[in-house]
Parts: C-alpha cells; sequence; structure tokens
C-alpha cells in the first residue's frame, strides 16, 4: 500500500516554516501541496523545501480536499494541515491504524484521550452538536467527526464523491462514508494552538454554513 500526504495551505508560510520540517519525507511515498492562492510567500517556501505545490482553480478548502485527491497517487490519502493545530507525529499513527483495515481514520480532539489546546467553548459546542448529530442521524461511532487530519483510501474517497466546497468537507466526508458503510476509525490527538497567520475559518459563516449543510444532509435522506 502506497500513501501520499495531501498538506492544504491557504497564507500559511509560518506552518509552512515551523511544521513543515517536522514530517519525516519518508512516511509517506510522495507530499502534495494544495494551495488556495496563497500571497504570503507559502509558495515560495514550498519551493524552498524542494515540495510540489498545486494551485487551486477553484477556491475552497472543500474543493482542495478534492484537487489533492486528483493530483495524487497513494492508494491512501493522508489530509494534513500545516497551521500548527496538527501534529505531524500523528501522520505515521493515522497510517498504523489504516493497516487494521480501516477505510478512514479520524484524529479525534475530542476522545478518552484527546486534548485540545486550540479549542474555545463556542468551537468546543459546534463540534459536539455536530459530532453529535452525524452520530444520531447517520448511524457513525466517532468522538469527532469534523476534524481535518484523517486518512482515507483512494476508492473510498473516490466513491463518496464529495461535493462541499468550503469547512463543510470532513462533515460530508463522514456522513457519507457512515451512510454508505464505510469503516471509520478514530486515533486520540492533541490539537495544539495555531502557529502565526489567521484562521481561514469565521466562526459565524462558516458555523452558519455547517449549520444549512447538516440539515441539508438530514433532510435529504438519513440512510
Ligand atoms: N488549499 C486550501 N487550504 C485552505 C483553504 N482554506 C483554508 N485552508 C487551509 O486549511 C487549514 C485549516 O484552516 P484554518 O483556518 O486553520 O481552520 P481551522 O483549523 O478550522 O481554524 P483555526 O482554529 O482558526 O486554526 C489551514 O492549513 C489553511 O491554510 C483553501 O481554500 N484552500
Ligand atoms: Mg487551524
Amino acid at each position: 500500500m502506497t500513501s501520499s500526504l495531501v498538506v492544504l495551505t491557504f497564507n500559511e508560510v509560518d506552518g509552512m516554516r515551523q511544521v513543515m520540517p517536522q514530517v519525516d519525507h519518508t512516511w509517506v511515498e510522495e507530499i502534495v501541496i494544495v494551495d488556495g492562492g496563497s500571497t504570503d510567500g507559502t509558495l515560495e517556501e514550498a519551493q524552498r523545501q524542494g515540495l510540489r505545490a498545486v494551485i487551486q482553480e477553484k477556491p475552497g478548502r472543500g474543493e482542495a480536499f478534492r484537487v489533492g485527491l486528483r493530483h495524487s497517487t497513494g492508494d491512501i490519502i493522508v489530509y494534513f494541515s500545516p497551521d500548527g493545530n496538527e501534529r505531524p507525529g500523528d501522520i505515521p499513527i493515522l497510517l498504523g491504524k489504516m493497516g487494521e483495515g480501516y477505510d478512514m481514520v479520524i484524529a479525534s480532539r475530542f476522545g478518552k484521550d484527546s486534548r485540545s489546546e486550540d479549542a474555545t467553548w463556542i468551537t468546543r459546542l459546534g463540534n459536539w452538536a455536530f459530532t453529535t448529530g452525524v452520530n444520531l442521524f447517520f448511524g457513525a461511532h466517532v468522538t469527532d467527526a469534523v476534524n481535518g487530519l484523517r486518512a482515507v483510501t483512494r476508492p473510498c474517497m473516490e466513491d463518496l464523491a464529495t461535493t462541499a466546497v468550503h469547512f463543510e468537507i470532513e462533515m460530508e466526508m463522514t456522513i457519507r462514508a457512515a451512510k454508505k458503510g464505510y469503516r471509520i476509525g478514530e486515533i486520540p490527538t492533541v490539537e495544539p494552538p495555531r502557529v502565526g497567520g489567521k484562521p481561514k475559518l469565521n466562526k459565524i459563516v462558516d458555523g452558519l454554513r455547517y449549520s444549512r449543510f447538516f440539515l441539508g444532509q438530514v433532510l435529504s435522506g438519513r440512510r
């Protein structure tokens, strides 16, 4: 089984400098940066580190997940955001868990041995509500339905045929995988605070988008 690391960036130069050097290139067969149109030196930094970058034609983090799927070749894809919120050391742990036969493995910030040093009470509440909803309505059994750090097999990701353009992508992946009966596993993680740069997720705009997306999923058929 080969694996690809798809790295999602949009004006993330600080993270590229501080986090990417902690990624051991022998963990995976290939690394692909998918960039949403950075103007802060992210692409120059990728080039300096000898990393291949693909620039999105259409904006959005959800779109970036599909660009990463199209521009990588591994049997397993690990989606990784180098903004400091995700620990590079989880990459081999996710791959190890995938070896147990899962179709998707999510790094959970809210499980038994997990911790988030980044979440505020509002994001905690939101994550809890959406995860509970995804479990109740779609039969997933997860403690974190929406974290981005996750691994998925290529056939599973292709079959999910995602359409989410923005931050709803992870919720869509978890819902569709649960609906289709894929095996979803989790590993506990610790979410450190962001390093530099600016958050791209807007608590209000994206919170509303999440809610609308979730309701749409519920109304369009639970199973
Ligand atoms: N390729 C690509 N990456 C994106 C896009 N939007 C955000 N990202 C990246 O996705 C990752 C997560 O975005 P964040 O803004 O940190 O979102 P978050 O982690 O939910 O929110 P914070 O708690 O504020 O960090 C970062 O590495 C961003 O650079 C996009 O449109 N395209
Ligand atoms: Mg972040």
